[in-house]
């Protein structure tokens, strides 16, 4: 049996993948069984925004790993309080809610605006309805499945949990209409990933940001894979100059080293969840916070944000500004770029087919879109080396 037998036979970690068993990274570039070399241009979905192996994050996971990796959760750890602090003070928000998934911290934001709703703001029990979009992602979850609009997420996955409505992503006048006396919460991803990069019509999210307030509704971001660097800011949010109520962090913050997920909000609203009510054994844990508080300091420093900005406009300048005759349109915004094929040519797996005969590794999403979204560290002359190629596939 070789490498892909062996996966596919005892494996059932069930993405459709591409044929490729990778045994080393670093940087940018992932290496197979063979030690064929594939520059990585999906990042783990936006958990790899500071490339593989980044120096400074494998700095910080050893010299935790020498010191202490897990702690019961009955007793705090010394790297817990400086990993929230500094998450408070990049998000200019309160207070952080440690978990390890996005999809636990999802569910962390849905239970902690259902608490809002009945303790804050007076709805009756069991009455709480969260607003989300039509085409989210949010995590595999039953919970989370049961508001997702993709058949192939929640088909099969029933019975599902109510309190949910789903409006039109970028609308602003369909979640007015939704709104209701008993609205905790509206849910969305600033930039929908899965959905193949969707970047809503300008001004939309100001306007539900304002729409919220104006209600006594939670504005919920998940930021999970539009944050931490990816779109050229610190958050995505910020291209719109707002603040969420509550916000949802997850991949890169664990810096590819390990899974953390995190809920920031402020105490007004994280208070409604008193100690013991929710928890996770990982959660918070000592080698995780380590990771997060470099990865923070990354973050403060402002570099990788200002290079996935101005990396990030060549990208897709050159992209759009290709003669790409397989290509219909091309979403993005940073170092983030879906597109979106023409019908009647290739499929977007065969694309990326090709891609890989190139040395580029991508994902399609869904039937006709292909996602690029390479480590924020790559250098001018490897996006030089990637565009070139990616250009001469999709023409
Ligand atoms: N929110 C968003 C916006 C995401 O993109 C999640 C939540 C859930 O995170 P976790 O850590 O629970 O996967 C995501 C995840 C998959 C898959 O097949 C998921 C994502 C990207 C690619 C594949 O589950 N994004």
């Amino acid at each position: 049996m070789d490498d892909v037998q062996l996966v596919e036979r005892y494996s059932a970690h069930n993405y459709h993948p591409l044929p490729v068993v990778v045994a080393r990274a670093e940087g940018v570039w992932v290496h197979d069984v063979q030690d064929r070399a594939y520059m990585d241009l999906l990042s783990g979905y936006s958990a790899l925004n500071f490339g593989h192996g980044n120096p400074r994050l494998l700095a910080a996971a050893r010299a935790q790993l020498e010191r202490v990796t897990l702690t019961s959760r009955a007793f705090y750890n010394d790297q817990l309080g400086p990993f929230c602090k500094a998450l408070t003070e990049l998000t200019g928000l309160e207070a952080v809610l440690p978990m390890n998934t996005g999809a636990e911290a999802v569910e962390t934001a849905v239970k902690l605006s259902r608490r809002w709703a009945y303790d804050v703001k007076g709805v009756a029990p069991d009455k709480a309805k969260i607003i989300v979009c039509a085409n989210n992602f949010h995590g595999r979850t039953t919970t989370i499945v049961s508001f997702s609009t993709d058949p192939s997420a929640r088909g099969g996955f029933g019975p599902f949990t109510p309190g949910f409505e789903v409006v039109p992503y970028g609308d602003v006048e369909a979640l007015r209409a939704a709104i209701d006396d008993d609205t905790a919460a509206f849910l969305v991803e600033p930039v929908q990933g899965e959905a193949g990069v969707v970047v809503p019509p300008a001004g939309y999210l100001k306007a539900a940001r304002e729409l919220c307030r104006e209600r006594n509704v939670l504005f919920v971001a998940d930021e999970i894979q539009s944050g931490l660097g990816r779109t050229g800011r610190t958050l995505a949010i910020e291209h719109d100059g707002i603040t969420p109520d509550v916000l949802i962090l997850g991949k890169a913050l664990g810096g590819g080293i390990t899974p953390l997920s995190a809920v920031v909000a402020n105490w007004e609203i994280m208070k409604v969840i008193r100690p013991g009510e929710h928890g996770s054994t990982f959660g918070g844990n000592p080698l995780a916070c380590a990771v997060g508080r470099e990865v923070l300091a990354i973050l403060a420093e402002g570099e990788v944000q200002a290079r996935a900005a101005s990396m990030g406009t060549r990208f897709l300048d050159t992209l759009r500004s290709a003669n790409l005759g397989k290509v219909k349109e091309i979403r993005g915004i940073g170092l983030w770029a879906g597109i979106e094929l023409l019908p009647g040519g290739p499929s977007s797996r065969e694309v990326c087919e090709a891609m890989l005969a190139e040395g580029l590794l991508v994902k399609d999403t869904h039937e006709t879109t292909v996602r690029l979204s390479p480590p924020l560290v790559i250098t001018d002359e490897e996006l030089d080396w990637a565009l070139e190629r990616a250009v001469k596939v999709l023409s």
